[in-house]
């Protein structure tokens, strides 16, 4: 039996990749698919993804949902241009239309009715900021069980996250930042939590080698459209910058198709809601427990999102 998933994403270009490749993967049923203007903007995120759908989804019938939630603390405008790119690809505008359906109900509210429809267990794939999340369980908590687990790329345990802003000390992850008070709420729900956090995504930087071997296989559409994407991000090269692109949704969204890329180990932890280090995942007693990823097979997973784009 096919693994039903609903995927949240935020229109970056490893959100839009991951899009992409749950689309390849034969054991998956894609039963949904929101997008929350958190690092990226709205508009672009949402034609972009019916476009994917459209050009790679082989007439999988995907609805795509726009999010009305905003954050506390917004992403860097040059980071949400991502969106623009991708969706202006030639690539993806081909055909000059869109037939992928565009959900009339806001993004949480398409979740809890995507849920509720139901009749097995979804995985939900979140590779942005857990609002949409949070305000669906807020007006429908009875969607709980409906969940058969959370797979969320965001959070970490190390000293040093990835935000560096004002009036922060740098210890969380973006996207817990964007908005920390749904991380809490949804930490305090008791839904099972897969955590793909910066220990494990650290490991998977965009170099100019994995360019280079996509580049090598370009005549094939599907391996085309990865190097295309990952032209527009930064990649690291002599050292490591703050805008250094990782892959870290598309290892979240790897783990879905290959779990055995990646060794997993529960811990407790809680999260900062608000103050100096607002959207620090921490580890503690007095937490709720999460499977918490903390190593990934870099050539195997290279390998299998390489595999998994090939469309020859
Ligand atoms: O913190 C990682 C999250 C992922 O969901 N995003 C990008 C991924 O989609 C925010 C982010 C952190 N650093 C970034 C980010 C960067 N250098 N460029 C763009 N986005
Ligand atoms: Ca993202």
């Amino acid at each position: 039996m096919k693994k039903k998933v609903y995927l949240n994403h935020d229109g970056g270009v490893d959100d839009l990749i991951s899009l992409f490749l749950l689309l390849q993967m034969e054991d998956v049923e894609l039963a949904g698919v929101g997008v929350i203007p958190a690092d990226c903007y709205l508009e672009p995120a949402v034609y972009a993804s019916r476009k994917i759908i459209d050009r790679f989804g082989k007439g999988q019938n995907v609805e795509v949902a726009a999010s009305t939630s905003r954050g506390k603390n917004p992403f860097p405008k040059d980071w949400r241009m991502h969106a623009f790119f991708v969706d202006a690809l030639p690539l993806l505008n081909e055909s000059g239309k869109i037939e992928a359906k565009l959900a009339e109900e806001a993004a949480h509210e398409h979740l809890v009715n995507v849920l509720r429809k139901s009749d097995e267990k979804v995985t939900l794939v979140f590779v942005g900021p857990l609002t949409d999340l949070a305000r669906a369980l807020e007006i429908a908590p009875d969607i709980e069980e409906k969940i058969e687990k959370l797979v969320w790329m965001g959070g970490t345990f190390l000293e040093n996250g990835n935000v560096e802003e004002p009036e922060h000390d740098g210890t969380a992850e973006w996207n817990a930042f964007w908005d920390p008070e749904a991380v809490k709420k949804v930490w305090d729900s008791s839904i099972e939590i897969d955590l793909i956090a910066l220990e494990s995504t650290n490991m998977v930087p965009l170099t100019t080698d994995v360019r280079d071997n996509w580049a090598a296989e370009r005549r094939d559409i599907g391996i085309d459209f990865l190097g295309q994407c990952y032209a527009m991000v930064p990649p690291l090269v002599h050292f490591q910058t703050n805008s250094t692109y990782f892959l870290w949704d598309v290892l979240t969204t790897a783990t879905i198709g290959k779990p055995d890329l990646v060794k997993k180990k529960e811990v407790k932890s809680i999260v900062h809601p608000n103050g100096a280090s607002q959207g620090k995942t921490e580890i503690s007693e007095a937490g709720r427990p999460v499977q918490f990823v903390y190593e990934v097979d870099r050539d195997a997973f290279f390998d299998y999102i390489t595999a998994l784009a090939r469309q020859e």
